[in-house]
């Protein structure tokens, strides 16, 4: 089977529509065909300053989350990305293979940075794709499911894994980003021109998984539109309607042309209306099974263990042979 990694962070607490349908949904079907490892990426999400308590609570709150999405501990590698250490160690390495230049060229440092100010910004943040790029390494992933936003972190992988391999011999799988075309990209409900994201949107925009359903159906049928009134999908002309007929067929699998069709002649409303409906219906039986993982903390913590052992046995074996290749000597 081919593997597939990927991660998730877990600063904000409720996974978000973007997170969802851009990756999780992915992660969920390739458990069936793939070796799935997937992570809550804690290391990742010290990058920007955490509360400690708060962090160790968003932690398990993001993995209740993955499992009521839909990941089952049987089919795939759920873990905590701080439980195996390897991703630390291989991220050295890594840091020391890549050119200053080339890592201030990812622009999601640039935006993040910019937003922060040059002197708050880490040195984590700055480095933080290198982790990214070791993190998938590890496992000599075949293919990472992720959103668009994060296809430059995995051209990078792809160009530090031929680095290695040329300049020691073959070590790494150089990986390849697997996005759908169609929810690559979820864009704010309220300025459909940036991605829906949880530092970005207002809180209108954003859709949280976790939110009452109520407060969910309200901000979908806020959701901002066009003049026209023409029920079609046109991302460059109508980003709104797109985006809201987008979420609307993958949530209910039904194709966008039948949509079209389904609400020719009815006004931005109706499919407005119909569309909360089918996300508190998405939503609630999510909140419902979310809190079921939390309230046995201990079934919760026994998943990640074991889920980390797992890890940990692929992880040891890739370092340890990246370490001999790069010289370090064998500690007997
Ligand atoms: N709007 C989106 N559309 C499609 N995919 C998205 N992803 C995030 N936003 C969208 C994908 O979700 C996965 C997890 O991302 P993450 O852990 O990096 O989440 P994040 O960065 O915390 O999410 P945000 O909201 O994107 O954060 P900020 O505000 O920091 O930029 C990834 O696969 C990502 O592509």
């Amino acid at each position: 089977r081919p593997r597939v990694l990927s991660g998730i962070q877990p600063t904000a607490g409720s996974f978000h529509l973007g997170n969802y349908l851009g990756a999780v949904r992915q992660w969920v079907a390739l458990q069936e065909t793939h070796d799935a490892f997937y992570m809550v990426v804690d290391l990742h999400a010290i990058t920007i300053p955490q509360d400690p308590a708060e962090l160790r609570a968003n932690t398990r709150l993001a993995a209740a989350q993955l499992l009521a999405a839909g990941l089952d501990p049987e089919r795939c590698t759920l873990f905590v990305q701080s439980h195996v250490p390897e991703h630390a160690q291989l991220a050295w390495v890594m840091n020391c293979l890549t050119g200053f230049g080339e890592a201030s060229r990812m622009t999601q440092f640039k935006d993040k940075s910019a937003k922060q100010g040059a002197d708050r910004a880490s040195v984590g943040l700055f480095t933080y794709p290198i982790l990214q790029v070791a993190d998938i390494l590890l496992y000599q992933a075949n293919e990472v499911p992720v959103g668009e936003d994060q296809r430059q972190h995995i051209e990078l992988t792809r160009d530090l894994a031929e680095r290695f391999n040329g300049r020691f011999g073959a070590t790494f799988t150089v990986p390849k980003p697997y996005i759908l075309k169609e929810t690559a990209k979820i864009y704010d409900l309220q300025d459909p021109s940036i991605k829906m994201s949880k530092s970005a949107s207002t809180p209108k925009g954003l859709i949280n998984l976790l939110d009452e359903p109520r407060t969910t159906a309200k901000k979908v049928k806020s959701a901002v539109t066009d003049t026209d009134t023409v029920i079609r999908y046109d991302a460059e002309n109508k980003p709104g309607v797109s985006n809201l007929l987008t979420i609307y067929s993958t949530l209910t699998g039904t194709g966008i042309e039948e949509l079209e069709q389904k609400y020719d002649g009815k006004g931005y409303g109706a499919l407005k209306t119909d569309l909360a409906e089918v996300m508190v219906e998405f939503v609630t039986p999510f909140r419902e099974r979310t809190q079921q993982y939390l309230d046995d903390p201990e079934t919760l913590d026994s998943i990640l263990a074991k889920g980390a052992e797992k890890a940990r046995a692929v992880a040891a074996e890739t370092l340890a042979q990246a370490y001999g290749r790069v010289g370090f000597l064998p500690a007997k």
